[in-house]
């Protein structure tokens, strides 16, 4: 997959070196590529801002910039091969220069009155095989951008959750990071992401519940029983208890929300 990022901090963006995007990147699974902004600015000051029509506080980003910046970006993927390796499931043909959307990526553009970012938005994006990602600083984006590309490509605009931060970079990582997990090969093991609390058809989207692992005693504190008891059914069972009781807790519109018949005789007594 070819992950492009346009941002005026690339710096911000030094995380993707690091660890599981770092370690596939490094595979070749992974073709990351982050491009300051400020490249497609052409004034003493390098201008990506400007006040907004109609008054009120803070800046809206110059469509100029960005336009030039997204132009330059989906050109350079007019032939089929840059966007790397693929799994052949999917139409890559040689470019025939027309309007069809084979060699055109997916743009994601954080924001925080986006649609909101969940688990079954991240499989959706790890089918892509290439996304490009426009985090914007002050009020965001003048909107001519978004109705543009918009109508040339397919677009998400989206919130990592009901708070604001001062910029999209910070969402880029989490996006990316939530996205890259999923492709194939990236996790060591294919199952560890089965049971992952929001995994679809996990343990009916349950938050998951404690863990523990060596010394059996640690200041005074033991292990419950029942994980050292060898019982694997009763093992379980008490796994999706705890999971019930977390879930209550701290989330319970899950519980609202989910599909009665996905909880057992035993869960209702819970
Ligand atoms: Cl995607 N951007 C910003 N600036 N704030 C956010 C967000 C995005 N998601 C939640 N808060």
């Amino acid at each position: 997959m070819r992950l492009d990022v346009v941002t005026i901090f690339p710096e911000y963006l030094e995380p993707l070196n690091v660890s599981l995007v770092g370690k596939a990147r490094a595979r070749g699974q992974l073709d990351v590529r982050v491009h300051d902004l400020r490249a497609w600015t052409y004034d003493r000051h390098h201008t990506v801002d400007d006040t907004p029509y109609g008054g009120g506080p803070g800046m809206v980003m110059k469509p100029e910039p960005w336009g030039e910046a997204l132009d330059e970006i989906i050109a350079s993927g007019r032939s089929a091969s840059d966007a790397g390796p693929w799994d052949g499931t999917s139409s890559e043909v040689a470019d025939s220069g027309d309007a069809d959307q084979t060699n055109l990526p997916t743009l994601v553009v954080p924001t925080p009155s986006g649609r909101p970012f969940t688990q079954e938005l991240a499989a959706e994006l790890a089918t892509k095989r290439w996304l490009v990602f426009t985090p914007a600083r002050y009020e965001g984006i003048d909107r001519r951008v978004i109705e543009e590309y918009g109508e040339r490509t397919e677009l998400h605009e989206v919130s990592i959750g009901d708070y604001v931060l001062a910029g999209g970079e910070a969402p880029v990582l989490v996006i990316v990071e939530a996205v890259a997990r999923l492709l194939p090969g990236v996790l060591g093991n294919a199952q560890s992401h089965r049971d992952d609390s929001f995994a679809p058809g996990s343990m009916s989207d349950l938050l998951e519940g404690p863990v523990y692992t060596k010394p059996p005693e640690w200041r005074g504190r033991g292990i419950p029983e029942v994980l050292l008891s060898g019982h694997h059914e009763r093992i379980a069972r008490w796994r999706r208890d705890q999971a019930l009781l977390r879930t209550r807790s701290h989330r319970p519109d899950l519980i609202e929300r989910c599909d009665p018949d996905t909880l057992d005789r035993h869960d209702l007594a819970t």
